[in-house]
């Protein structure tokens, strides 16, 4: 269902009317209350009247996760303090965590756009919803639980974590949505599998998961293993949290950014230059409604493109692809750009392996080693006995995903088979996956 059908199917001219109106307010907002952005725009010589269609929206400089930094912990809020009424963090791989806040307003509005990723994913009022995103300073938990409450759905407050606990919930209340990573999807999923319950079993169908990065065969896995539609949510603390952009569940082909609140923007990594609707690119944000921490020109990290055709579901928004990296978990290896997602579509595809994996990268003396290591599947493995790592399903089954790495990647990759179970898993968070032991 479509949760706000007169904002998600707006048509186009109106919604761009609609933006622009918005962006002059929030540019206007931000010059006259955030001294940081009114000294920015200011050296670059642009003031709020600079913007008089859409498209000068490239005339005003950036904003970077540095700003937040520099700013820590409230430098960057456009409203006294007796009006922000929450605060968020994120933490960061590195340093002072990054601090969010939301007006009364804001949480309003927030809980709007959760409500419209849940009923973009299939729930609808009244389903029990299994919450197993982090509540806490994490946006995760907290935010999908407002939208969720607004919806009406039974909410089950479960937070990441305790898979003992997760698994009972889901069998005793019967959830039929849920949300939390899609890592952690594939530990419940393995967990359900252990204690014999088959997919379907349960009338849990729909997966709001997201949070971190994934691949479309990591989505067939999940959906398999479940027995539900595994639907993409995005979103960043620094922008609003969860509620950026969902899927719908009809298509499951890239996510429909929340345009009348976002502006979004696809530039050039390197050069900061828009790029055309297609191109992959950093994805930037301009938040057009908050009151508490808008943000302007927000350089998320985010690779991802856009794709502004006209979809089934009657959403006129445009859908953003898959985060295929970011511009700081690009691993430079032996000079080649390699990503994470790249190395898991190579491998997943492949039956005889699982999708818990591991990147590591080393460098003996100055040569970097790319290492893939990855689980073999648990069904395959059972069927090789006593199989030893070197006997020849095994050395076959391992030329063939250095060969599948090697296509996507250009670049000789050891991979190491493991055996099920050995690798680290989603505990209920995000999921780290590379180790690179040349920065250590
Ligand atoms: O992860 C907000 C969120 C919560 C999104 C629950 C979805 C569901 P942060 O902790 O600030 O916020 O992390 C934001 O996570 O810049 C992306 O790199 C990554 N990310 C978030 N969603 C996705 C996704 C929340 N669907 C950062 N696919 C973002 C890939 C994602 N990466």
């Amino acid at each position: 269902m479509i949760w706000n059908p007169e904002a998600e199917t707006m048509p186009r001219s109106q919604l761009e009317r609609l933006q622009l109106e918005r962006l002059q307010a929030v540019v206007r907002y931000v010059y006259e209350r955030v001294a940081p952005y009114r000294r920015r725009m200011q050296e670059a010589g642009v003031s709020p009247e600079d913007v008089r269609h859409l498209q000068d929206v490239v005339k005003l400089p950036f904003t970077t996760k540095q700003d937040f930094r520099d700013h820590y912990p409230f430098g960057l809020f456009a409203v006294p303090r007796d009006q922000v009424v929450r605060i968020h963090a994120s933490s960061g791989t590195t340093g002072k965590p990054t601090v969010v806040g939301y007006t009364r307003r804001d949480l309003q509005v927030w809980a709007e756009l959760c409500a419209r990723c849940l009923a973009a994913s299939g729930a609808q009022p009244g389903d029990v919803f299994q919450n197993a995103y982090g509540y806490g300073l994490f946006t995760g938990g907290l935010g999908m639980h407002a939208g969720a409450e607004l919806m009406g759905l039974v909410v089950v407050p479960a937070s990441g974590g305790n898979t003992e606990r997760q698994v009972l919930l889901l069998q005793d209340f019967g959830a039929r949505v849920l949300a939390c990573t899609p890592s952690y999807a594939l530990t419940l999923a393995e967990a359900l599998l252990d204690r014999g319950v088959q997919p379907g079993q349960l009338p849990l169908r729909y997966g709001v998961l997201g949070a971190e990065p994934w691949t479309d065969a990591m989505r067939k896995q999940i959906e398999e293993k479940l027995g539900i539609a595994a639907v993409n949510i995005y979103g960043l603390s620094e922008v609003i949290g969860p509620g950026v952009s969902n899927e719908c569940v009809e298509e499951r082909n890239g996510s429909h950014v929340f345009e009348d609140h976002f502006l979004v923007e696809v530039v050039d990594p390197r050069t900061g230059e828009p790029l055309p609707y297609g191109r992959e690119g950093e994805l930037v944000f301009t938040t057009l409604t908050k009151e508490a921490l808008p943000v302007v020109r927000y350089r998320t990290g985010d690779i991802a493109s856009l794709n502004p055709e006209p979809c089934r579901c009657g959403r006129t928004f445009v859908r953003m692809s898959r985060v295929l990296g970011r511009t700081d978990d690009m691993l430079v290896v032996r000079g080649i750009n390699v990503y994470p997602s790249q190395v898991e579509a190579a491998l997943v595809g492949i039956p005889q392996l699982s999708p818990h994996y591991q990147i590591v990268v080393t460098r003996e003396r100055t040569l970097d080693e790319l290492e893939v290591r990855i689980e073999v599947d648990p069904s395959f493995h059972r069927s090789l006995g006593t199989a030893e790592p070197d006997s020849p399903e095994l050395a076959s089954l391992r030329r063939r995903a250095e060969q599948a790495l090697y296509g996507v990647l250009n670049l000789h990759a050891k991979v190491t088979l493991a055996a099920p179970g050995s690798l680290p898993r989603s505990e209920g968070g995000k999921l780290r996956r590379v180790v690179d032991q040349r920065k250590l």
